[in-house]
């Protein structure tokens, strides 16, 4: 494992945070928010399956099937509300984001990924919170995989990379709020804690 090491500035308002977060105390967590809200590969149009598994905890969680994108206070799955952010992860979120240097940082809704070996995440912004000076805190669990991210908030310029690994942080902030970027299709690999997946929670404040 990666040492604890400075913040990086990858780019203005942009930190990498690594090895922050400690998959063997997380898992537990993710895996009681999924017991109550399962993960589901959404459909965000007809014959078009998202290959990432998700599901949410907070106020409000991400959807996105034929109707669009929204946050919606309740699981569609189940009709009832999302299960509460455990307060460790919440703790997590608030730290890094102090750490990023922005401090305040009200997390209501915390999406959870899971990737297996040949999910990926096209290139996208995050743009359905209604208030962009909160950043986003993204952190990766378990197998490695490849992020990228584009200078600004249009679809050009050439693109960064940086691989994120087992509790790596990255804090989308100011400037970098709304740039586009995304995940490369991963590989397969397997991590002692959280076997063969990867898992990715951003905590936004939505609402
Ligand atoms: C992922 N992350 O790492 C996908 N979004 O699996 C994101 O889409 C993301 O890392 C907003 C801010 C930070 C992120
Ligand atoms: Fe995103």
């Amino acid at each position: 494992m990666q040492l604890y090491s400075e913040p990086f500035n990858l780019r203005p308002g942009m930190w990498y945070l690594p090895a922050r977060a400690d998959s063997l105390k997380l898992l537990p967590l993710i895996e009681s928010v999924i017991e109550q809200a399962p993960l589901r590969h959404m459909e965000p149009m007809r014959g078009f399956v998202m290959s990432v598994a998700m599901t949410n905890c907070g106020d409000v969680g991400w959807v996105s099937d034929r109707r669009g994108y929204r946050y919606d206070p309740n699981d569609p799955l189940s009709g009832k509300p999302w299960p509460p952010i455990p307060p460790m992860l919440k703790k997590l979120a608030l730290d890094a984001a102090l750490e990023a240097g922005y401090p305040g940082f009200e997390p209501d809704v915390c999406l959870v990924n899971c990737y297996q070996a040949g999910a990926q995440m096209g290139a996208h912004q995050d743009v359905n919170e209604i208030d962009y000076d909160h950043p986003i805190v993204s952190v990766s669990l378990g197998i490695p995989a490849r992020f990228f991210f584009l200078p600004g908030a249009q679809k050009k310029g050439k693109s960064q990379s940086l691989d994120l690994n087992d509790g790596d942080i990255v804090v989308f902030g100011g400037d970098a709020r709304t740039c586009y970027h995304g995940v490369r299709k991963l590989k397969p690999a397997t991590h002692l804690v959280t076997g063969n997946v990867r898992w990715n929670l951003t905590f936004r404040h939505a609402r």
